[in-house]
């Protein structure tokens, strides 16, 4: 099994932790996307990455390279069983990439004025949303996005709280110290194990995107 993936991408991280979890033995082909149109067979038909490449067959999005390594390996399970709690996992998934990711880019690609702080306060309303209606209902011998139990909702936002420096640093968004469940759920995954294998220090990412984001 191969991943094609590119550097601090959020997707191909879902990917790489949902692969690492289940251990799956796999291998990484880290491309280049700058020189994309020198390896069009290793692309998605958007032209993206991550790309699955499994018994001479592709599949493409992250979640469903996801869905379909839970099809393949079940065991360790990364959806709930009971189908309430399936689906609602595949709501907050939905969310990540219908909302937050969306806003969350458009945050970084957007020139300072009236403009960025609409995106800045959408973000920090989803935020509250995920504090409040996805991390609520857990305690604390319940820590991650489902229950006690990891899942792909978990590893869908993750990435995007690794490198949440960016917008920090750079959109100038502070997680409130009201949001606790989303705190917690942070410090959780920072200490995860899967999580080891593709972390940075901060510093890393405030430097690696200050060209990118900086005013
Ligand atoms: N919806 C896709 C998004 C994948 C995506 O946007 N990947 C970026 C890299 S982070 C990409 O391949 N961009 C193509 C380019 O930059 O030319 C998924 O979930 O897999």
């Amino acid at each position: 099994m191969i991943l094609v993936a590119t550097e601090y991408c959020p997707f191909c991280m879902r990917c790489i932790l949902a692969l690492e979890e289940k251990g799956i033995k796999y291998e990484l082909s880290l491309v280049n996307l700058a020189k994309k149109a020198e390896f069009p067979e290793l692309l998605s038909p958007y032209e993206r990455v991550p790309v699955l490449k499994h018994d001479g067959k592709s599949i493409w999005e992250s979640s469903v390279i996801c869905e379909y390594l839970e099809d393949i390996c079940p065991n360790p399970s990364l959806l709930p069983t009971d189908p309430w709690k399936r689906a609602n996992a595949r709501f907050w998934i939905d969310f990540c990439n219908t909302r937050f990711m969306p806003t969350y880019f458009n945050l970084l690609k957007s020139s300072k004025g009236s403009k960025r702080e609409i995106l800045r306060n959408d973000l920090l309303d989803h935020l509250g949303f995920m504090n409040t209606a996805g991390l609520s209902k857990w305690d604390h011998s319940s820590p991650y996005w489902m229950g006690k139990q990891v899942s792909l909702a978990d590893f869908a936002f993750y990435p995007f709280f690794e490198r949440f420096a960016d917008v920090e640093e750079y959109r100038g968004i502070e997680i409130s110290s009201e949001l606790k469940n989303l705190q917690n759920w942070i410090e959780t995954m920072r200490n995860h194990p899967a999580i080891g294998l593709v972390s940075r220090p901060r510093s890393h990412y405030v430097e690696y995107f200050r060209n990118y984001y900086a005013d």
